[in-house]
């Protein structure tokens, strides 16, 4: 694959993009292994949210890891793994050892009875073999669907029932920071609630006590003793799925966003290549989880498909000290440094103590994912870890974009603090007003929408086409929309403004409002609530929870209660920052909450909380206003 290298070549190439999409994509595609190449590149109608890339072509995504890269980068190092215990060894696995290990796996897969188009759960620590897991998945045509080990067992049941998977691959615990977390008495929880199980793979991590059900439940290194190390890759279509990942959105519980074998394949190692300018002995290291989108495109699949050395970490910035990121990015000399802004501004909380004694210097790019970075924090991550001399790439995308869709070529697009900056060739981004007007030129605001298809298009939301038509394909006809804000400065550059629905990102986490309502609302004296996002120093959003409450208990029980049950029934990521109890909630005549009114008292804005008059209760804000928090 060939690599932008100048400005002028990102222009031309993106002038190609439009000009002829076609052309464009199957250039790139030329580049990959094919067992039948495509008869048409591309077929799409946005009103029925249906996008076909690279049709009838034949593929497996495996291949072009390994079989594509074994013969030059066989003895390359393709995972290093990082454990959360420094004291720990660290593993290197090359291309041919990962290669060795997935087929043994996909093999204990098949011997198990996972067949094409099986959907698997991977819940899992940020180990090797939560790689192994998703490959493996992937060779033999199995669906994974990767579930963040943070999420509570009501969380891991719903999304097992909602896809109807037949196994599940865990661990029997988790190590992070100072905290052993268990991982299998969730799954064995998870598992009263659904049915359609046969059969689960633990992985020996933590060595705790945990139970193993006869004839459902066998160990990870029982079923690879006997496979053997090669395997035949399963042949896919290019539309086939290759994995699920749930993601919240305003409404109801998280979507199942499917994404499709070949397309995501272009997409993730095209951007890979272009964003980060991977050069072929570079370290790269992602401190993303894999159970998050960033994980799959940006640790796994991307860098791998390229022939990148990726690395991986079990722990967490903090632990055993808050120069951990730090140390390792030394200790590997990384080259590209991928993270999210939450992470950026925990740390620089801690000033410059905890970097004084790290040379930093084999950093050649820095990168920023999963919420807008602000200022502050941008100069800190620019000037104190890239030294001033590293380009920064602020990379907007989604669950459904599959990959990067705005974001600067780092050392290629000039760097604007806080601006994603330009479009990547083949993505045409419009900005809108609330009456789906498309805003020309530079200097104006709206929602932002995607006008044409990319490869790694999200295909449906699992199980329920209409709703994936309704979420992102009709609020503004024929195009995409995102959910979010943007700005096009005077100077054509992209700043994304954050999310324009209910739905809240807490430390780069997607969260639905509703999501923690309903939580929140399983509380057996809760009668009702209302959850808004405010401004939060370190997580960007905290999440703000107003409750109405019948209760003899007194308001700090009750309180402690509530943020207990939101992590009994979503995961710790979801607990409220603030709780407030109150007598109501403002409504409109027709019973709608005024959440706008909501978000204001949220972030101390009070003076303008604009015409409260025909609300049904006007009282109740004076009320909410005194007890805010
Ligand atoms: C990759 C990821 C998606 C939402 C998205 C935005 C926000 C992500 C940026 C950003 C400003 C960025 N997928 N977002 N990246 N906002 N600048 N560079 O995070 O599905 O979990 O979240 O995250 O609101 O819609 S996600």
């Amino acid at each position: 694959m060939q690599r932008i290298k100048t400005l002028s070549e990102y222009f031309k190439k993106y002038e190609l993009s439009e000009k002829d999409p076609e052309s464009f994509w199957s250039e790139i595609a030329d580049s990959f292994t094919w067992k039948k190449k495509w008869d048409k590149v591309l077929d799409w109608d946005f009103e029925k949210a249906n996008t076909k890339w690279f049709q009838n072509a034949k593929l497996n995504i495996t291949e072009n890891i390994f079989e594509r890269n074994l013969k030059e980068r066989g003895s390359k190092t393709a995972i290093i793994w990082e454990p959360n215990d420094p004291s720990e060894p660290s593993i290197h696995l090359t291309y041919q050892e990962l290669y060795e290990e997935t087929c043994k796996f996909s093999n204990a897969l098949r011997s198990k009875g996972i067949k094409k188009g099986d959907r698997v759960i991977i819940y899992m620590p940020m180990v090797p073999e939560a790689a192994i897991a998703m490959l493996a998945c992937a060779r033999v045509g199995a669906v994974h669907s990767v579930v963040f080990a943070g999420f509570s067992s009501t969380s891991l049941a719903d999304r097992i029932n909602d896809c109807q998977a037949k196994m599940v691959l865990t661990s029997d615990g988790n190590f992070r920071g100072n905290k052993t977390i268990p991982v299998k008495s969730v799954v064995d929880e998870a598992l009263e609630k659904s049915s359609t199980i046969e059969s689960v793979i633990v992985l020996e991590r933590t060595k705790q006590t945990i139970n193993m059900f006869e004839g459902r439940d066998h160990w990870w290194h029982d079923c690879i003793k006997e496979e053997s190390n090669v395997c035949e890759a399963e042949v896919l279509d290019s539309e086939d799925m290759l994995f699920i990942l749930y993601t919240s959105g305003s409404t109801g519980k998280p979507k199942g966003v499917v994404h499709s074998s070949a397309g995501y394949m272009v997409y993730s190692a095209y951007t890979f290549l272009n964003v980060f300018q991977y050069d072929e002995n570079d370290i790269y290291w992602c401190t993303a989880d894999v159970g998050w989108i960033t994980g799959h495109s940006y640790i796994v699949y991307g860098p791998l498909l390229c022939g990148a050395t990726t690395v991986m970490f079990e722990g967490i910035p903090t632990f055993p000290n808050v120069s951990r990121f730090w140390d390792i990015v030394d200790k590997y000399k990384i080259n590209q440094f991928y993270t999210a802004p939450t992470a950026i501004r925990a740390l620089q909380a801690h000033g410059l103590d905890p970097i004084k004694n790290n040379s930093l210097e084999s950093l050649k790019v820095i990168g920023s994912v999963g919420e807008p970075i602000n200022e502050e924090a941008w100069h800190w991550y620019h000037d104190n870890i890239g030294k001033g001399n590293c380009p920064l790439v602020d990379t907007w995308w989604q669950t459904e974009t599959g990959g990067i869709m705005i974001s600067a070529l780092a050392g290629i697009t000039p760097n604007k603090p806080a601006h994603a900056s330009l479009p990547l060739p083949g993505i045409h981004p419009v900005i809108v007003d609330a009456d789906g007007n498309e805003l020309i030129g530079n200097n104006v605001q709206g929602n932002l929408c995607i006008k044409f298809p990319w490869p790694s298009i999200l295909r449906t939301t699992y199980g329920d086409h209409q709703r994936c038509i309704n979420t992102y394909f009709s609020n503004y006809k024929g195009m995409y929309f995102t959910g979010d804000g943007v700005k096009r400065d005077h100077d054509g550059y992209l700043r994304i403004l954050g999310r324009v629905d209910d739905v809240i990102n807490v430390s780069g986490h997607r969260m639905g409002t509703a999501e923690v309502e309903n939580a929140i609302n399983e509380h057996e004296e809760v009668i009702e609530s209302a959850v808004v996002g405010y401004p939060h120093n370190i997580k960007g959003e905290g999440i703000y929870a107003y409750v109405i409450v019948n209760s003899e208990s007194s308001d700090d029980i009750i309180k402690a209660e509530i943020i207990d049950v939101v992590r009994k029934v979503i995961g710790p990521i979801a607990k409220p920052d603030k709780v407030q109890i109150v007598s109501g909630l403002p409504k409109t005549r027709s019973g709608k909450i005024m959440r706008r009114i909501l978000r204001k008292i949220a972030s101390n804005d009070y003076g303008n909380l604009g015409d409260t008059s025909t609300l049904l209760n006007p009282n109740v804000v004076e009320e909410i206003i005194k007890g805010a928090n």
